[in-house]
């Protein structure tokens, strides 16, 4: 049992791993912490754990805001993702483990990975592909997609891996960007039942794109079609003959290993720029420390690799560690809304990494679906993307977790690559809804404006203080833009556009992205407060609060809230819900609006957009809705607009 040990009277939990959990945990020691101080050496002794053809001259060369680390070192990512584990029994150990939507399987031992991305890394060396030349990937979850994702990575090209439910305007825009000559795609993927239409998408984004050498197709689904003319080539045709004798390129420490684009506030997307040296080292470490690894794990992240957490704790992290890494296709509701427990109960996956909003929609169906299943194999839960409500924590805990498992709730960013504020399962005690403590070697304050560190409980803007190893080196060909960007806000200092506090206890309270908070009569309240003592109420499933113009309060509050299953709206409802913040957080958080609605707009990662819902409450047309998973969503919503 992970024991609560304390329950205040304003409802702040705290929980503490069991004691079997700590005795048996990777670090157990909170002198971790202490030994860190020293960042340098701390970082410089887990770069050691990785195998480098030639060690680094210096562990870091900052000329602010631009870092080098490991400057001098060769190694490649490929390399320690595959063939260094290949000379003792993590020869024989499944790498990947994968079910497809279909419920097709595939497992690939770390020998037969290995084998394949070799195969394949000489493929694209033989098509011409050379040190530094970006190529794209836009694939389905299926076991290709990392292959070639660590070709790329064996021979040196920098892959950018566009997310598969992005469309083709959003695939062009990144080719162009990155002046990719090569594309990596499959002839379409599953998807709800449904075919998705990859290949489709891209003859869609490459007209008009000159520059293209080659699209390569994997057979997913079986369209024979998919491929055509001189430009377009399968996959197993390239494969069936290729040799597998293709060696990892020595590349240096701060060559890049990808590029990941992600949206900013204006303008169009960033190409946020990795390295390979310090990202390798932080996300293996990260990876094994915060998800307290062992050799027998079976390890489930259930992000997309076309997002950062599919790169780093899907693909690099876990392999870079030996990991078995389980690989899913498919979504949590098809063909039933109990297909992720299935699946944990028939491969025995002991690790689970989510995210809140899935959480989130669990709790909507009901625990029923858990609880069909056996989950005893669990023994550690984590969470990424945005904050975890406290009653989503604890319904995580008790229905998943079986109140057995820890849980890691663990903040970072495309930008910081790797995981920066998590609890250690076997050291640092968890609040639900707090992210914890910087790790080991990460230095995070919370600044105000003018940056200087505000009073505990105070809201102020995250800052990382000291750079780190995984840290993004720059925008894709825009060094400017990544100074202003993350550099601009104060000297020396990360700003990572992320509202928080601190509590008494030094542990992080991220309120959400700084553009979340609302500011009510001159008092600031998260939109993730409010959300959260929404949610708290019976009735409701899922809550998304904007600040909306007010005349007297500068800001007021307008909440968009979903119900639970089977909960019908009562005409008394919406006034017991606002009394039901006030109860929570105080008057001057009572929402002035609350709509119910069946749907909230999200982006396709989960992600509440809530600029839609801004136009909404704010009577205005809607703007851009390209990021939209379901634009239905929407349509319903334009009715309370109209009201
Ligand atoms: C990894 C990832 C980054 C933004 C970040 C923050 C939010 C991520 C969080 C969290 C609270 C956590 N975020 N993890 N907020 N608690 N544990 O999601 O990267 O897609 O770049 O998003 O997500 O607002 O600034 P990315």
């Amino acid at each position: 049992m992970s024991k609560e040990i304390t329950l205040s009277s304003e409802n702040k939990h705290v929980f503490q791993s069991s004691e079997e959990f700590r005795k048996d945990a990777l670090i157990s020691d909170p002198g971790i912490y202490q030994k860190a101080e020293d960042r340098l050496a701390f970082w410089e002794e887990r770069a050691s754990t990785l195998s480098w053809f030639k060690k680094w001259d210096t562990v870091l060369e900052w000329n602010p805001p631009f870092a080098k680390w490991f400057n001098g070192g060769k190694l490649n990512a490929s390399y320690n993702c595959l063939d260094r584990h290949l000379a003792g029994p993590r020869a024989d150990k499944n790498a990947i483990v994968f079910e497809g939507e279909n419920g097709d399987t595939q497992m690939l031992t770390y020998k037969e990975l290995h084998h394949e991305v070799s195969k394949f890394a000489g493929v694209l060396r033989s098509l011409g592909v050379k040190k530094g030349d970006v190529v794209t990937i836009y694939m389905p979850m299926i076991p290709e997609a990392v292959v070639a994702m660590l070709a790329c990575s064996r021979i040196g090209a920098p892959h950018s891996v566009v997310f598969g439910g992005f469309s083709a305007e959003a695939i062009r825009d990144r080719i162009n960007d990155a002046k990719s000559k090569i594309v990596i795609t499959a002839d379409a993927g599953y998807r709800r039942g449904k075919v998705l239409p990859l290949k489709e998408n891209v003859d869609e984004a490459l007209k008009g794109v000159a520059e293209i050498d080659k699209v390569i197709v994997v057979r997913r689904v079986g369209l024979d079609n998919a491929v055509q003319g001189e430009r377009d080539v399968w996959y197993h045709e390239l494969m069936k003959d290729a040799a597998a004798d293709c060696p990892a390129e020595e590349m240096d420490a701060e060559d890049i290993l990808f590029i990941l684009y992600t949206s900013g506030t204006t303008g169009k997307p960033k190409g946020v720029v990795h390295t390979t040296g310090g990202y390798l080292t932080g996300v293996s470490t990260t990876h094994q420390y915060i998800f307290d690894l062992k050799e027998n794990d079976v390890y489930w992240c259930t992000a997309d690799i076309g997002w950062i957490t599919g790169h780093s704790y899907l693909v690099y992290g876990p392999l870079a560690n030996g990991a078995t890494v389980f690989l899913f296709e498919g979504t949590p509701d098809y063909p039933a809304k109990d297909r992720y427990w299935e699946l944990i109960e028939k491969y025995g996956v002991t690790i689970l990494y989510t995210a809140p909003t899935a959480i989130r929609t669990f709790m909507k169906w009901g625990e029923s679906y858990p609880q069909k299943r056996n989950l005893n194999s669990l023994r550690l839960l984590g969470t990424v993307g945005e904050p975890i409500n406290p009653e989503a924590w604890l319904w995580y805990h008790k229905h998943i977790g079986g109140e057995r498992c820890p849980i890691v709730d663990t903040w970072w960013q495309t930008e910081t690559g790797m995981i920066m504020i998590s609890a250690l399962p076997g050291v640092t005690d968890m609040k639900p809804g707090s992210c914890s403590v910087p790790f080991p070697g990460v230095k995070a304050e919370i600044l105000n404006r003018s940056g200087q560190p505000v009073q505990n409980g105070e809201v102020g803007f995250v800052a990382i203080t000291e750079p780190w190893p995984a840290m993004l080196r720059t925008v894709y060909g825009d060094d400017k833009r990544y100074k202003d960007t993350y550099w601009g806000t104060w000297p020396d200092r990360y700003f990572a556009g992320d509202g928080a506090k601190i509590d008494e206890d030094g542990y992080f309270w991220i309120i959400g992205r700084v553009d979340d908070v609302i500011n009510v009569s001159g008092h600031r309240i998260g939109t993730a407060e409010v959300e959260s003592a929404l949610v708290e109420h019976p009735a409701v499933a899922e809550a998304a609060c904007i600040g909306k113009s007010h005349e007297v309060k500068g800001q007021a509050i307008a909440a968009f809230v979903t119900l639970r299953e089977g909960v019908a709206a009562r005409e008394d409802l919406v006034n017991e819900l606002k009394n039901h913040v006030a109860a929570k957080i105080g008057a001057i958080a009572k929402p002035d609006e609350i709509h119910l609605t069946e749907e909230l707009p999200k982006t396709r990662s989960g992600k509440i957009i809530r600029r839609i819902l801004r136009d909404i409450a704010e009577g205005r047309a809607i703007g851009d809705t390209t990021t939209l998973a379901d634009a239905s969503a929407v349509e319903a919503l334009q009715q309370i607009g109209k009201q």
